[in-house]
């Protein structure tokens, strides 16, 4: 490299050091167990993995085995037919669904899942029309818009499904199945987040359309396994993943950007073998809020209604191992933080806010449930 490229490129990673926004460790944060909430049990399902609203009183519920179930309210449940076959093995199975953007007239959804292939699975995302007729839903027209290619991989399938806000793209994030270079790797979509149209084709714009090596959906990478994205109501997308041990992330996601994994982590291989630290690295992208030890976060809603009359703004994150429910307040510049967060006693795989403001949670157990918070 030429000496004055050198220099400049220098100087950029200087700047680009400077101007970022430090990570907070929110992982030395401990729950409380006073919440400011009732947990009210509305049903119980089998292993849940999410939740949807589709109006004020109903949503969708998956099972990571691979039932649908409509549900109301009052928890009456009603099942879906028409899933299609899923690979149900550890983490794998039927994963995220939701609601088209202009579901009030379509009747689509969309849903992610881990499809069967030669190669023990990959993951795929559909899109169906969800009929109701002589009392029983469906899923009909069921069409596989998008696959990850069918490469052999582990657990860590992502799938967490994310409507832009101009309500013709999609955001996908993908897991990087236990293969962690392939994170690095613009050649397969596995450790990214991926933006397509509504039809699954690739966004046009996207970062690398012009790099023939890279898959044109690719929208960001680095990422290991992610399991929360949302967007903020000022356009912002935010998306957390899981650390190794230690580690986890929160992360603003910006069109081209490598969030570091496999070669930088806030947290250590699961053998205790260290990984330098995103410090090191001031090239890739750093987690606004990492948390060692970790909550391993999952599910991501912004909270904008006003039932809970100081958390507008706020985002809510479920947590696995940190059986809990965490608030995260965030700056205009780009900085987050875990305010609170609430023992729940429970793994919680997914949160969602209805049209009333109530918090919804759903418990990762083989009687999970289905609980709607309201304010004490
Ligand atoms: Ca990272």
């Amino acid at each position: 490299m030429p000496k004055m490229i050198k220099l400049l490129a220098g100087a950029a990673a200087l700047f680009s050091a400077t101007v970022a926004i430090a990570s907070e460790n929110a992982g030395k944060n401990t729950a409380k167990s006073d919440p400011p909430f009732l947990a009210r049990d509305v049903a119980i399902f089998d292993t849940p993995w999410a939740l949807a609203f589709l109006n004020g009183t109903e949503m969708l519920v998956t099972e990571k085995g691979g039932l649908v179930w409509l549900v109301d309210s009052q928890g009456h449940k009603q099942p879906v037919e028409g899933v299609p076959e899923v690979v149900h093995d550890g983490q794998l199975g039927l994963l995220d669904i939701a609601p088209a953007p202009d579901f009030a007239q379509s009747g689509l959804v969309y849903l992610s899942y881990v499809a069967p292939t030669s190669k023990g699975g990959s993951l795929a995302l559909a899109r169906a029309a969800l009929t109701r007729t002589d009392g029983k839903a469906a899923l009909e027209n069921l069409k596989v818009i998008w696959r990850d290619g069918a490469m052999p991989g582990g657990g860590q399938p992502g799938g967490v499904i994310a409507f832009a806000p101009d309500g013709r793209h999609l955001f996908l994030t993908v897991g990087d199945r236990m293969r962690p270079r392939r994170a690095q790797d613009l050649s397969t979509p596995q450790g990214s987040i991926v933006k397509l149209t509504l039809d699954g084709a690739p966004a046009k714009g996207n970062p690398f359309e012009n790099n023939v090596e890279a898959r044109p959906e690719i929208w960001s990478y680095g990422h290991r396994n992610p399991y929360g994205l949302a967007f903020a109501p000022n356009g912002a997308l935010w998306a957390h993943e899981m650390g190794p041990r230690g580690g986890d992330e929160l992360n603003l996601i910006k069109a081209g950007s490598n969030y570091g994994w496999p070669l930088v982590s806030n947290g250590d291989q699961y053998s205790g073998a260290p990984i330098p630290r995103h410090s090191t690295r001031p090239d890739l992208a750093a987690p606004s809020v990492y948390w060692t030890p970790v909550i391993a976060p999952a599910g991501l809603v912004f909270y904008t209604q006003a039932r809970f009359s100081g958390w507008r703004g706020s985002a809510l994150i479920g947590g696995l191992a940190g059986m809990s429910l965490s608030r995260i307040t965030f700056e205009d510049n780009g900085a987050a933080h875990e305010a609170e967060r609430w023992d729940m006693e429970a793994r919680i795989r997914d949160v969602a806010v209805d049209s009333s403001g109530y918090v919804w949670v759903i418990e990762d157990d083989s009687e999970g449930r289905l609980r709607r918070l309201e304010p004490k």
